[in-house]
């Protein structure tokens, strides 16, 4: 398989679909260079993507996904790098996807990350990947999942997913893993404003890193203080937030977990057998309450929601031309028409398209 044997043919010839066939066999048969290239039309949301996905799906389900998520400086990277050293001692395969929506680069790590995760390359039971946004329409949450499934296919049994907390991403990548690991630091500023920006809702395991560092039990006290004034709670708010969907059930609340408070230093691999072991045990727990299952249906729905969305933009954009909607956009800014009515007259546009 080939760059050009892909980008050659249109996405529906013979042609292409027998490269995506060949593409997918390699896959599954875990051969890394085919895993990188389906990541690489992932990325670059090719039209082949739609198709290798399809021809994946069936074989994932299998990985369980851990985001780990904390402001930048906080110690996620090395965190990461040490928790897949100790998943690598304990025999498990391992996936690692550093997503950083601010990098312009893409398919190569940050030269901190690279270097950090030396002692990691050259391990064929680990496979490491940065990703960066494309501004393509299914952006870069929808990239980073579809990552995932690549990896999951490619039978990796754990696959890490960092990404730095600033708002909106850490919630896509909260709905997309099934432990989400919030990372504090000692002295990284007000603690209450990790939990304005809301980033302790999304956790079900908090690690205080830098524990080396002066203020480390300072806090941890407040994150006790908060979790135990917030409680299980918090997850209803995340989940009531993302049920875009009418006529469905609220999920229940996962009542059964309270986020344990895991001091580690990563710099020098303490405290994170037990960071792994409260990632197993949260797995555990997500199996036994049938919580695993609610929280697969919350990614399939996710998924469907967001992949929907951008069909809908791309067909528009498809039928109609980019003047007309300027004018419609202006004509809503103008107080000409109001935003129903102007939706109302896109529709029939939407569902006209091929
Ligand atoms: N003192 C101390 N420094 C750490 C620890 N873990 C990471 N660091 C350092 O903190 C800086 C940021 O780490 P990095 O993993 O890149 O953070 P990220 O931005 O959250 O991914 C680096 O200089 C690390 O060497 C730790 O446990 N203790
Ligand atoms: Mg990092």
């Amino acid at each position: 398989m080939t760059h050009s044997d892909l980008s050659s043919a249109p996405a529906s010839s013979p042609e292409s679909r027998s490269a995506v066939t060949t593409l997918v066999e390699n896959l599954l048969a875990g051969n890394r260079r085919a895993l990188a290239r389906v990541i690489t039309l992932i990325e670059n949301d090719r039209a082949e993507t739609h198709d290798v996905l399809a021809a994946l799906y069936r074989s994932t389900g299998r990985a369980h996904i851990i985001g780990i998520t904390g402001s930048p400086g906080a110690g996620k990277s090395t965190l990461v790098n040490a928790l897949a050293k100790a998943y690598r001692q304990r025999g498990y395969t391992v996936g690692i996807i550093a997503v950083d929506p601010t990098s312009p680069f893409t398919g190569g790590a940050l030269l901190g990350d690279r270097v950090r995760m030396r002692d990691l390359s050259g391990d064929p039971g680990v496979f490491i990947r940065s990703m960066a946004t494309r501004g393509s329409l299914g952006g870069l949450a929808q990239a980073t999942a579809d990552a995932i499934l690549a990896l999951d296919a490619a039978g990796f049994q754990r696959v890490l997913v960092e990404t730095v907390g600033v708002g909106q991403a850490e919630v896509d990548i909260a709905s997309t893993a099934h432990s989400t690991v919030v990372v504090e630091a000692p002295g990284m500023g007000d603690e209450v404003q990790a939990i304005k920006a809301g980033i302790l809702e999304i956790a079900d395991i908090l690690a205080v890193n830098k524990a080396d560092r002066d203020g480390a039990n300072r806090t941890v006290t407040a994150l006790h203080m908060v979790l135990g004034s917030g409680g299980p709670s918090m997850r209803q708010v995340l989940h009531h937030g993302q049920l875009l969907d009418a006529g469905l059930p609220a999920p229940a609340v996962d009542a059964g977990w309270t986020p344990p408070i895991i001091k580690t230093i990563a710099l020098r691999d303490q405290g994170i057998d037990e960071l792994l072991e409260a990632i197993e045990q949260h797995r555990s727990h997500l199996q036994a309450s049938g919580e695993l299952q609610r929280r697969e249906e919350d990614r399939a729905r996710t998924a469907l929601i967001r992949i929907l969305q951008a069909a809908v933009l791309q067909r528009l954009q498809a039928a109609m031309p980019a003047w007309q909607l300027r004018q419609l956009v202006a004509d809503v800014a103008g107080r000409e028409l109001d935003p129903y009515s102007a939706a109302d007259r896109l529709l029939p546009a939407v569902l006209s398209a091929q």
